[in-house]
């Protein structure tokens, strides 16, 4: 049975270049999170009772899943999950979407003191990190807004919190094209944020 499904795109994958280059996304999308789904698919095969929930109810309710298969839920659960988020906040570069606007911003600057201070903070987080993992913008159960890094395919809604924005740092998201030069590629991503989405994500 094959409960979990890759998510159709909605942008071609050539759409973010030159920032995100097309083989890029062609094996990161048709290779690496296909796989999350398909080890998600596998290790919930024996599992009934697990296969009607969505991956975002089985990584909230982590504590209460098998513990035989907790680990596996966490990686491939948190890489499908990690990855369907990733791929809605990414967008083809457009000139009404630049930067946030709205409430996004306002709560940016609430948060942060301005949107310069926010994407300073963000990309220093994603610079410094060690090893693979992500760094996500996110709100707590007080609406407060957060920069912080999971590791693996740690998902920020495991912990309770809500995910607005996210960077995957794993060498498979920009290895071809930017090699060790992980600041470059952090760079040129803010060139393809959905920030609209990210306001969706906020009123969620
Ligand atoms: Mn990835």
């Amino acid at each position: 049975m094959a409960k979990h499904e890759l998510p159709k795109l909605s942008y071609a994958f050539n759409a973010l270049e030159p920032f995100i280059d097309t083989q890029t996304m062609e094996i990161h999308y048709s290779k690496h999170h296909a796989t999350y789904v398909a080890k998600l698919n596998e290790i919930l095969e024996n599992y009934k009772e697990l296969q009607d929930k969505t991956v975002e109810e089985l990584l909230k309710s982590l504590n209460y899943i098998p513990e035989s298969i907790r680990n596996g839920v966490r990686n491939f659960g948190g890489g499908h999950y990690n990855h369907l988020f990733f791929w809605e906040i990414l967008a083809p570069v457009s000139n009404d979407v630049i930067l946030p606007t709205g409430e996004l911003v306002e709560a940016i600057n609430n948060n942060f003191g301005s949107f310069e201070t926010f994407k300073k903070q963000f990309t220093v987080s994603a610079i410094t990190f060690f090893g693979s993992g992500w760094t996500w913008l996110v709100a707590d159960k007080n609406q407060k807004l957060l920069v912080i890094n999971t590791v693996n395919q740690e998902s920020p809604i495991i912990l309770g919190l809500k995910p607005l924005l996210t960077l995957d740092l794993w060498e498979h998201a920009y290895y071809l094209k930017y090699q060790n030069r992980r600041p470059e590629y952090v760079e040129a991503w803010w060139n393809v944020v959905n920030w609209k989405k990210v306001e969706e994500n906020l009123n969620k």
